[in-house]
Protein backbone atom coordinates (compact mmCIF):
# COMPACT_ATOMS: atom_id res chain seq x y z
CA UNK A 1 0.00 0.00 0.00
CA UNK A 2 1.30 3.51 -0.45
CA UNK A 3 0.24 6.53 1.46
CA UNK A 4 1.70 9.78 0.68
CA UNK A 5 1.99 12.37 4.03
CA UNK A 6 0.64 15.78 3.00
CA UNK A 7 -0.13 19.34 4.05
CA UNK A 8 -1.75 21.31 1.41
CA UNK A 9 -0.56 24.13 -0.21
CA UNK A 10 3.29 22.75 0.24
CA UNK A 11 5.49 20.87 -1.33
CA UNK A 12 4.14 18.13 -1.45
CA UNK A 13 1.31 19.07 -3.17
CA UNK A 14 3.38 18.75 -6.62
CA UNK A 15 3.15 14.77 -5.39
CA UNK A 16 -0.51 15.27 -5.33
CA UNK A 17 0.33 16.81 -9.33
CA UNK A 18 2.45 14.23 -9.99
CA UNK A 19 -0.14 11.19 -8.67
CA UNK A 20 -2.64 13.10 -11.14
CA UNK A 21 -0.15 13.21 -13.99
CA UNK A 22 0.52 9.51 -13.74
CA UNK A 23 -2.88 8.46 -13.23
CA UNK A 24 -2.56 6.54 -10.55
CA UNK A 25 -4.84 8.62 -7.58
CA UNK A 26 -6.61 4.98 -6.99
CA UNK A 27 -3.13 3.41 -5.95
CA UNK A 28 -1.70 6.22 -3.23
CA UNK A 29 -4.18 7.28 0.04
CA UNK A 30 -3.66 10.39 0.93
CA UNK A 31 -2.90 11.50 4.53
CA UNK A 32 -3.17 14.80 5.58
CA UNK A 33 -0.81 15.85 8.34
CA UNK A 34 -0.08 19.07 10.05
CA UNK A 35 3.75 20.90 9.34
CA UNK A 36 4.98 23.94 11.20
CA UNK A 37 4.89 26.71 8.36
CA UNK A 38 7.78 28.83 7.97
CA UNK A 39 4.87 31.62 9.48
CA UNK A 40 5.11 30.44 12.71
CA UNK A 41 1.93 28.65 12.04
CA UNK A 42 1.26 25.04 12.37
CA UNK A 43 2.80 22.36 13.91
CA UNK A 44 4.39 19.27 13.59
CA UNK A 45 2.30 16.16 13.19
CA UNK A 46 2.86 13.28 15.72
CA UNK A 47 1.14 11.43 13.25
CA UNK A 48 3.48 11.87 10.61
CA UNK A 49 6.24 9.49 10.80
CA UNK A 50 8.94 11.83 8.90
CA UNK A 51 11.74 12.21 10.78
CA UNK A 52 11.60 16.23 10.95
CA UNK A 53 7.80 16.22 10.52
CA UNK A 54 7.72 17.33 6.86
CA UNK A 55 6.16 16.24 3.99
CA UNK A 56 5.89 15.33 1.74
CA UNK A 57 6.45 11.60 2.68
CA UNK A 58 6.14 8.77 0.84
CA UNK A 59 5.00 5.24 3.00
CA UNK A 60 5.32 1.88 0.95
CA UNK A 61 4.53 -1.09 2.73
CA UNK A 62 6.82 0.46 5.74
CA UNK A 63 9.43 1.11 3.35
CA UNK A 64 9.57 5.45 4.01
CA UNK A 65 11.00 7.78 1.23
CA UNK A 66 11.12 11.40 2.35
CA UNK A 67 12.59 14.02 -0.08
CA UNK A 68 10.32 15.23 -3.12
CA UNK A 69 12.84 13.66 -5.89
CA UNK A 70 13.54 10.31 -4.01
CA UNK A 71 9.45 10.20 -4.12
CA UNK A 72 9.25 11.69 -7.67
CA UNK A 73 12.33 8.83 -8.58
CA UNK A 74 10.60 6.03 -6.66
CA UNK A 75 6.72 6.46 -7.99
CA UNK A 76 8.12 7.17 -11.50
CA UNK A 77 9.96 3.77 -11.06
CA UNK A 78 7.79 1.84 -9.74
CA UNK A 79 5.31 2.59 -12.32
CA UNK A 80 7.15 2.98 -15.36
CA UNK A 81 4.43 3.59 -18.09
CA UNK A 82 2.83 6.25 -16.32
CA UNK A 83 4.66 8.38 -18.91
CA UNK A 84 6.64 11.06 -16.43
CA UNK A 85 9.55 9.86 -16.80
CA UNK A 86 12.10 8.35 -19.53
CA UNK A 87 12.88 4.65 -18.49
CA UNK A 88 16.20 3.17 -18.16
CA UNK A 89 18.39 2.94 -21.41
CA UNK A 90 16.50 6.35 -22.83
CA UNK A 91 18.75 8.60 -23.95
CA UNK A 92 16.86 11.15 -21.98
CA UNK A 93 17.06 9.29 -19.19
CA UNK A 94 20.50 11.12 -18.01
CA UNK A 95 18.53 14.78 -18.28
CA UNK A 96 15.91 13.60 -16.27
CA UNK A 97 18.05 12.57 -13.66
CA UNK A 98 20.20 15.54 -13.13
CA UNK A 99 17.00 17.90 -13.48
CA UNK A 100 15.89 16.43 -10.59
CA UNK A 101 19.13 16.11 -8.46
CA UNK A 102 20.08 19.38 -9.59
CA UNK A 103 16.43 20.96 -7.75
CA UNK A 104 17.45 20.01 -4.70
CA UNK A 105 21.35 20.90 -4.90
CA UNK A 106 21.53 23.82 -6.45
CA UNK A 107 17.92 25.56 -7.41
CA UNK A 108 16.02 25.42 -4.11
CA UNK A 109 18.76 26.26 -2.04
CA UNK A 110 19.77 28.94 -4.58
CA UNK A 111 16.53 30.83 -4.52
CA UNK A 112 15.57 30.49 -1.22
CA UNK A 113 19.05 32.65 -0.74
CA UNK A 114 17.86 34.58 -3.18
CA UNK A 115 14.83 35.53 -1.70
CA UNK A 116 16.36 35.50 2.04
CA UNK A 117 18.49 38.28 0.70
CA UNK A 118 21.61 36.16 1.09
CA UNK A 119 24.97 36.10 -0.63
CA UNK A 120 27.98 34.92 -0.02
CA UNK A 121 30.87 33.74 -2.69
CA UNK A 122 30.61 30.12 -1.52
CA UNK A 123 26.78 30.59 -2.73
CA UNK A 124 27.85 31.19 -5.76
CA UNK A 125 30.86 29.29 -6.14
CA UNK A 126 28.31 25.64 -5.31
CA UNK A 127 24.63 26.74 -6.10
CA UNK A 128 24.83 29.68 -8.79
CA UNK A 129 22.93 33.06 -8.68
CA UNK A 130 19.27 32.86 -10.07
CA UNK A 131 20.44 34.42 -13.62
CA UNK A 132 22.76 31.38 -13.91
CA UNK A 133 19.63 28.98 -12.91
CA UNK A 134 17.60 30.64 -15.52
CA UNK A 135 20.44 30.88 -18.10
CA UNK A 136 20.70 26.97 -18.03
CA UNK A 137 16.40 25.91 -17.68
CA UNK A 138 16.53 29.04 -20.50
CA UNK A 139 19.13 27.13 -22.78
CA UNK A 140 17.19 23.93 -22.41
CA UNK A 141 13.71 25.47 -23.62
CA UNK A 142 15.23 27.29 -26.97
CA UNK A 143 14.70 24.34 -28.94
CA UNK A 144 11.68 21.77 -27.16
CA UNK A 145 8.65 23.23 -25.17
CA UNK A 146 9.29 21.19 -22.62
CA UNK A 147 12.88 20.43 -20.33
CA UNK A 148 13.23 16.63 -21.77
CA UNK A 149 11.75 17.21 -25.34
CA UNK A 150 8.70 17.42 -26.82
CA UNK A 151 7.20 15.71 -23.60
CA UNK A 152 6.43 16.79 -20.29
CA UNK A 153 7.83 14.65 -17.87
CA UNK A 154 8.14 15.04 -14.18
CA UNK A 155 11.36 16.71 -14.61
CA UNK A 156 9.32 19.73 -15.47
CA UNK A 157 6.62 19.59 -12.97
CA UNK A 158 9.77 20.19 -10.46
CA UNK A 159 11.69 22.80 -11.94
CA UNK A 160 8.74 24.98 -12.64
CA UNK A 161 7.24 25.00 -9.04
CA UNK A 162 9.03 27.39 -7.38
CA UNK A 163 8.10 29.86 -10.25
CA UNK A 164 4.51 28.85 -10.08
CA UNK A 165 5.46 29.67 -5.85
CA UNK A 166 6.81 33.08 -6.07
CA UNK A 167 5.86 34.07 -9.59
CA UNK A 168 8.19 37.55 -9.22
CA UNK A 169 11.24 34.87 -8.87
CA UNK A 170 9.88 34.03 -12.32
CA UNK A 171 12.64 35.07 -15.15
CA UNK A 172 11.98 37.78 -17.42
CA UNK A 173 12.85 35.17 -20.85
CA UNK A 174 9.30 34.94 -22.27
CA UNK A 175 10.32 30.93 -23.07
CA UNK A 176 11.01 30.21 -19.67
CA UNK A 177 7.46 32.42 -18.83
CA UNK A 178 5.56 30.46 -21.51
CA UNK A 179 6.76 27.03 -20.06
CA UNK A 180 5.74 27.97 -16.47
CA UNK A 181 2.50 29.23 -17.55
CA UNK A 182 2.32 25.31 -19.66
CA UNK A 183 3.19 23.76 -16.81
CA UNK A 184 0.63 25.75 -14.50
CA UNK A 185 -2.70 25.42 -17.25
CA UNK A 186 -2.15 21.40 -16.83
CA UNK A 187 -5.75 19.95 -15.51
CA UNK A 188 -3.51 17.85 -13.04
CA UNK A 189 -2.50 21.03 -11.41
CA UNK A 190 -6.12 21.98 -11.61
CA UNK A 191 -6.81 18.42 -9.97
CA UNK A 192 -4.29 19.03 -7.13
CA UNK A 193 -5.52 22.56 -6.21
CA UNK A 194 -9.20 21.83 -5.87
CA UNK A 195 -7.77 18.24 -3.46
CA UNK A 196 -6.08 20.99 -1.71
CA UNK A 197 -8.71 23.24 -1.74
CA UNK A 198 -10.95 20.16 -0.44
CA UNK A 199 -8.74 19.79 2.48
CA UNK A 200 -8.05 23.02 3.69
CA UNK A 201 -12.29 23.27 3.77
N1 LIG B 1 13.87 19.08 0.83
C1 LIG B 1 12.55 18.67 1.25
C2 LIG B 1 11.91 19.83 1.94
C3 LIG B 1 10.61 19.44 2.62
C4 LIG B 1 10.04 20.61 3.38
O1 LIG B 1 10.76 21.50 3.87
N2 LIG B 1 8.70 20.63 3.49
C5 LIG B 1 8.03 21.66 4.24
C6 LIG B 1 6.67 21.94 3.61
S1 LIG B 1 6.76 23.10 2.30
C7 LIG B 1 7.76 21.16 5.65
O2 LIG B 1 7.26 20.06 5.80
N3 LIG B 1 8.04 21.97 6.66
C8 LIG B 1 7.76 21.61 8.00
C9 LIG B 1 8.88 21.94 8.95
O3 LIG B 1 9.81 22.64 8.55
O4 LIG B 1 8.84 21.48 10.08
C10 LIG B 1 11.73 18.21 0.03
O5 LIG B 1 11.94 18.76 -1.06
O6 LIG B 1 10.89 17.33 0.14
Amino acid sequence: MLTLYHAPNSRSSRILTLIEEMGITDQVAIRPVTICRFDGSGCADPANPHPEGKVPLLDHDGTLISETAAIILYLTALFPDSGMAPKPGDPRRGDYLTWLFWYGANMEPALIAARSGLSHPMFTATWREPAALAARIGTALRHSPWLLGDGYSAADLLIHSPYAWFPEATPEDPVIRDWVARCMDRPAVAAMKSRDAALIG
